[in-house]
């Protein structure tokens, strides 16, 4: 009985274990700096995942240095990382509609952001992006690490001042 009983408690534990990506987002408590809507399985508000500032920064993030066409010289930028983003959200679509303040938006593919490490900047040589910056979110791909990356489709996916992500 003792085995059966430490057996099932094994049991739970794993199951516990497996079940964290679904422990759900905390509500937001700072201004909402991202909203994460469409197929998605994890929410916090309504039908939708908003994300403030220390939300954000507590996601898996990564660094990137890179050139880019909008800065001059060797930049470097911390975000969290697009992917860990999707985690967070249990996205479950093959594209990213990504809308900016302007109502500019990009359609990308998820694989992008699992292929590599593509942030979601909230800074840029330790400051953070403002508004007048292309702030407060600027998808950054790594483009001197990935030289294929220097192409105008990605370009066009990169979208600075994100506001919005719609998983499709
Ligand atoms: N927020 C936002 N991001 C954007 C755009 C935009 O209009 N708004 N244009 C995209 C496109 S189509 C390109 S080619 C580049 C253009 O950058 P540039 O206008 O600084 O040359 O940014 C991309 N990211
Ligand atoms: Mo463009």
């Amino acid at each position: 009985m003792g085995a059966l009983t430490r057996s099932f408690g094994g049991l739970l534990v794993f199951g516990i274990t497996l079940s964290m990506p679904a422990w759900g987002l905390e509500q937001p408590s700072g201004s909402i700096l991202l909203t994460v809507s469409g197929n998605i399985g994890t929410t916090n508000v309504g039908d939708t995942a908003q994300f403030d500032r220390a939300m954000l920064e507590s996601l898996t993030g990564g660094r990137t240095q890179t050139h880019t066409p909008w800065h001059d010289g060797l930049m470097t930028f911390e975000g969290p990382l697009g992917r860990a983003v999707l985690q967070a959200v249990d996205a479950r679509g093959d594209a990213l509609r990504v809308v900016a303040l302007n109502d500019y938006a990009a359609t990308i593919p998820v694989g992008d952001w699992q292929r590599f490490d593509v942030l979601l900047a909230l800074t840029a040589n330790g400051e953070p992006l403002r508004v007048r910056d292309y702030g407060p979110i600027f998808v950054i791909y790594p483009f001197d690490d990935h030289p294929e990356l220097k192409n105008e489709d990605i370009v066009t996916r990169s979208v600075w001042q994100v506001t919005r992500i719609e998983v499709q």
